[in-house]
């Protein structure tokens, strides 16, 4: 009997595990709808990423010779949900087999478990294995541990993929070389940033549905530059290894205005949604370390972020969720300001990332942990108006990813599951990494008066606001010996800032 296969828009992998055994009598179901393109109000470019990429898979799909069901977003019957798309088709189709890899969502995956009971269908979930480890894996790790420390996590993924290992000893005899990845862009290399794509047809009917669709959600569509087939993000990815990574290591954590990208690669919404392989990214990179063309500061660091840090973010989504989405350890409840959706901000490194968000739905990683994310847990945001606002923006954001990253890793809202410590910082570690201070209407060194920087004045104002709860952290140890030399009548003054910025927000 001949089975149903429901693929997803971030399972756009020929070699995804609901495609294996595939017999050409199968028929595969992909829909756009609307539940999944309004869940949270996603930025425009994401959208139309995600149906072009959708589209054109379904294309090679169908030119491989498998029947190919696609509903279109404005089809007239178009029932808005990926369920009620299921039974559509299952009431005039005769299937007694659903085949599904499992959602990266928890929201879907608990929906779909009770699809089995409405459908007149059994429903199968097949472990998604494009990661290089499994969920067991991971909770096998972290059994007992006190700490989920990444870097012993990383380890065991190098030794796990053989990736920059000799005799399981690490190339170079480092794991890490994490204290060569901080240099500010010093301005002598050049930048190619990422290749660019012009929209084809599919693309261009995609833009038009999403520009009329979706108008009050955030985001400018054009220039639309994203691949949107495996071949052509393939295509990317090569230009990246040949142009940036030999200084992707040097200028990892650097920020310039105007060149939102440096030497990022900008391929996580190409992983994210299957038109990438991690292995296989990972493999080109050490290969071209091993001919020269990168240095070991650059390709570890690439690789320490795929099977480092992308695996641990997931394990730890899976191994807490349901109840991480609701952990908010400092109790930051302020509403989220309108500037993160319009970037009409004088603070001119929030402006900055902001605008890029709105242009691409793309930015790199310290600028959403140490601008936007800083900012907000700096000034004590709402968590979860922050967790769907990175979840919105970014066109690489799916929950797996997005929560940790964002509750865990830039609000510390879990209480140190993923950080031993907030990273947070004054204005003085942006005006090291950026050129942003430069140009902006305050002082990055003034932490009160009319003219102090906003993130110099919060940081200090949060370790007073949190005393109580981090002045036994040993790694906040330094902040406070340096809050503790702060006269009372400076302390005053720092939360008498604070207040009336805040107020204004
Ligand atoms: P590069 O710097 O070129 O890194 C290469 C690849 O490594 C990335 O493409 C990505 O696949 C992976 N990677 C790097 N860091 C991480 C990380 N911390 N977690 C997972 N993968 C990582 N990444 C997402 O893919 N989706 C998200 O929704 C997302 N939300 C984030 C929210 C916050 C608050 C923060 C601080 C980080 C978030 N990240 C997210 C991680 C990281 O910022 C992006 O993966 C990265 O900026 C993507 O740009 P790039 O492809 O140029 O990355
Ligand atoms: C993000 C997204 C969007 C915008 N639209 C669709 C869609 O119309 N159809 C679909 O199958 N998937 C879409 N997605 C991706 C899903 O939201 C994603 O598969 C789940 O969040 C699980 O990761
Ligand atoms: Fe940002 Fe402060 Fe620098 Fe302005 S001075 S760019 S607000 S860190």
């Amino acid at each position: 009997m001949p089975a149903l296969r429901l693929l997803l828009g971030d399972q756009l992998s020929p070699t995804i595990s609901s495609l294996k055994d595939i017999s050409h009598d199968d028929v595969i179901l992909m829909a756009e709808v609307k539940q999944e393109a309004t869940y949270v109000k996603h930025h425009k470019k994401k959208i139309a990423f995600l149906f072009s990429a959708m589209r054109h898979f379904s294309e090679q799909l169908k030119q491989q010779g498998y029947q190919v069901h696609y509903v279109r977003y404005d089809d007239p019957d178009n029932r808005g949900s990926l369920k009620a798309e299921v039974q559509r088709y299952l009431e005039s189709n005769q299937f007694d087999q659903l085949i599904i890899t499992e959602p990266g969502e928890y929201r879907l995956l608990n929906d779909m478990r009770s699809w089995e009971a409405d459908l007149a269908c059994s429903v199968t979930l097949l472990i998604d294995d494009r990661f290089i480890a499994t969920h067991e894996e991971f909770e096998d790790w972290a059994e007992g541990r006190k700490q989920l420390t990444m870097e012993y996590w990383y380890r065991l993924m190098r030794k796990k993929t053989g990736l920059l290992m000799e005799a399981n000893q690490p190339v170079g005899g480092k794991w890490n070389y994490d204290k060569d990845n901080r240099k500010p862009f010093s301005g002598d290399v050049s930048i190619s940033g990422p290749m660019q794509f012009t929209p084809d047809a599919i693309t261009q009917e995609v833009l038009k549905l999403v520009e009329e669709t979706f108008p009050g959600h955030m985001g400018e569509l054009e220039p639309f530059w994203f691949a949107v087939t495996a071949s052509q993000a393939k295509r990317a990815f090569t230009h990246f290894v040949k142009t940036s990574l030999p200084h992707y290591g040097d200028y990892q954590d650097a920020m310039k205005a105007g060149e939102p990208f440096l030497f990022h690669s900008l391929i996580s919404q190409y992983i994210n949604c299957g038109l990438l392989d991690p292995r296989e990214m990972c493999e080109q990179v050490e290969a071209a370390y091993y001919r020269g063309e990168a240095p070991l500061n650059a390709v570890e660091g690439f690789i320490r972020q795929i099977i480092g840090w992308r695996e641990y973010i997931r394990g730890v989504y899976w191994s807490y969720m349901p109840d991480y989405v609701e952990k908010n350890a400092l109790n930051a409840k302020r509403e989220l300001p309108d500037f993160y959706w319009t970037g009409d901000t004088d603070m001119r490194c929030m402006s900055e990332v902001i605008n890029t968000t709105k242009q691409h739905a793309c930015s790199h990683h310290i600028q959403r942990l140490m601008v936007t994310g800083n900012f907000a847990n700096l000034a004590g945001l709402d968590v979860q108006q922050v967790c769907e606002w990175y979840l919105a923006v970014y066109a690489d954001a799916y929950e797996w990813v997005e929560l940790p990253n964002t509750l865990g890793m830039a609000l510390y809202g879990d209480g140190g599951i993923v950080g031993t410590k907030p990273y947070i910082s004054s204005g003085a570690y942006i005006n090291r990494m950026s050129d942003f201070c430069k140009g902006c209407r305050y002082d990055v060194k003034q932490r009160v008066g009319d003219d102090a920087c906003p993130f110099t004045n919060l940081y200090w104002d949060y370790l007073i606001r949190h005393e109580s709860y981090f002045k036994y952290n040993q790694r906040m140890a330094m902040a406070y010996r340096n809050l503790n030399r702060f006269e009372q009548s400076e302390r005053d003054a720092i939360q008498d800032q604070a207040r009336k910025f805040l107020a204004k927000l």
